[in-house]
């Protein structure tokens, strides 16, 4: 089976790049590395598939450099990686971890060496147990600190990367975390989502000041978003799908693009909001450079059964699914590039910064045959050439993943890779879906 479109079918100057992210494939046990909420929150029973987590993970931290050469050989132009906070200052302020920055200095030019743009994000999700410990963040501080550790990786690799994110996914940073309770610190508690609906902003607005005062350009945004469409046609749905719009697609561009919050989430998350959190929203809204959405699926949306604020729930419909349950529905990626370059773009370049799927990929002979990938693959890049078509002006494209790894609470059964990954030997094996765009890229 093959991809449908080619590298010439795009602007020159288009991206493709596949992302990866610290704690999902370094090992974090490795190299110095403090602990993190994910390690423990791994370590409470119940909170992660099978009790997994990402002490080994692939390996990356000493096999970084036979993945980038499959990266590089498979003809991408970039690589989406993250840094992890806690390797680089293991107790999340103070004191650097001499090889945690000696390792992303070495990534950094491992890439450049093969010709793959260094495309960084600075929080992929494994907060430092020592801030975690002081709230993490329910804490204000949490900007100060994540602007210090901004500025302490980007001393040292600043120079070299290529373009920045500082935070992936804020949503699942905050509501997914503090609200929902399924990711670390696991909270399900609606002042401490406010607060870190809040804060994560914050941080990122700190962040991207910090990196323009050291001279660094082509920063952005990561955030994500699902297609919410009511599940049945009563008022209620249509409310709950409204409401499941705003916290998840509306609140955080609202924030940093127009610096005011989508008044209907406001609503119900005022009560529990930071004091002064108005005079924030300046340092939220600073200027960016790009904007990046990950985008992997649409959910049907009705209320949930408290009747609370912000309970809504969540129901199957019936398109085709991934292994996560997750509706294959590459229109809306479409839909979302076209909407965040109306509401939000202002001119500027939106890159497709994950998009991928999960599925129940086996070695069989040597070989993974991958062809439900290889379909969403060719009907989202679709979706992203019909998105220029219309005007919108997308810089690139990067699959979720390159590698097979740690699914957060789903442990490794879940498998995201165009390579797979052996988790007993961690022999890495390019699937079909591998070969197929790299046939595409082919210059
Ligand atoms: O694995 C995650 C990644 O860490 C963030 N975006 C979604 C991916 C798939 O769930």
């Amino acid at each position: 089976m093959t991809l449908t479109f080619t590298r010439t079918d795009f602007p020159a100057g288009f991206q493709f790049g596949a992302s990866t992210s610290s704690y999902q494939i370094e090992g974090h046990g490795q190299g110095g590395a403090g602990s993190t909420h994910w390690d423990s929150f791994a370590a409470t029973p119940g909170n992660v598939v099978r009790g997994e987590n990402g002490v080994l993970a692939c390996d990356h931290y000493h096999r970084y450099e036979e993945d980038l050469d499959l990266a590089a050989a498979m003809g991408l132009d970039a690589y989406g990686f993250s840094i992890s906070w806690a390797r680089v200052l293991p107790e999340g302020r103070g004191a650097a971890n001499p090889e945690g920055l000696d390792f992303y200095d070495r990534l950094v030019d491992a890439m450049l060496a093969r010709g793959l743009s260094p495309n960084a994000t600075l929080y992929h999700w494994e907060l430092p147990s020592a801030l975690a410990d002081l709230g993490g963040w329910r804490n204000r501080d949490i900007a100060g600190w994540f602007a210090d550790f901004t500025e302490a990786v980007m001393r040292r690799i600043g120079d070299r990367v290529h373009a920045t994110a500082p935070i992936n996914e804020p949503w699942c940073v905050a509501w997914l975390s503090h609200f929902m309770g399924l990711h670390a610190p696991g909270m399900r508690d609606i002042r401490a989502a406010a607060r870190a609906m809040h804060h994560v902003g914050l941080a990122h607005g700190r962040a991207i000041q910090a990196m323009r005062a050291l001279g660094m350009d082509n920063l952005g945004c990561i955030t994500n978003h699902e297609f919410a469409a009511p599940f049945d046609d009563s008022p209620q749905a249509a409310a709950a799908t409204r409401l499941y719009d705003g916290i998840y697609n509306r609140w955080f561009l609202g924030g940093i693009r127009n610096g005011e919050y989508p008044a209907d989430v406001l609503q119900g998350l005022a009560p529990h909001m930071p004091a002064g959190w108005q005079d924030d929203m300046a340092t939220i809204s600073v200027p960016l450079d790009w904007l990046g959405i990950n985008y992997y699926t649409r959910k049907l949306i009705g209320p949930g059964p408290s009747g609370l604020w912000g309970d809504l729930a969540e129901h199957l419909g019936n398109l085709p699914q991934t292994t996560m349950g997750w509706e294959i529905y590459p229109d809306g990626l479409h839909h979302f590039l076209t909407w965040v370059n109306r509401e939000y773009g202002r001119g500027l370049p939106i890159f497709v910064t994950e998009n991928g799927m999960s599925a129940n990929d086996r070695l069989t002979m040597g070989q993974v045959d991958d062809p439900d990938r290889i379909a969403y693959l060719d009907a989202h890049v679709a979706a992203v050439a019909r998105a220029i078509g219309d005007g919108v002006p997308v810089g690139g494209y990067f699959t979720w993943s390159l590698l097979d790894n740690f699914e957060w609470a789903l442990g490794y059964e879940k498998r995201f890779g165009l390579i797979h990954v052996d988790f007993d030997t961690l022999e890495r094996t390019p699937k079909a879906s591998y070969h197929a765009l790299t046939q595409a890229l082919k210059r």
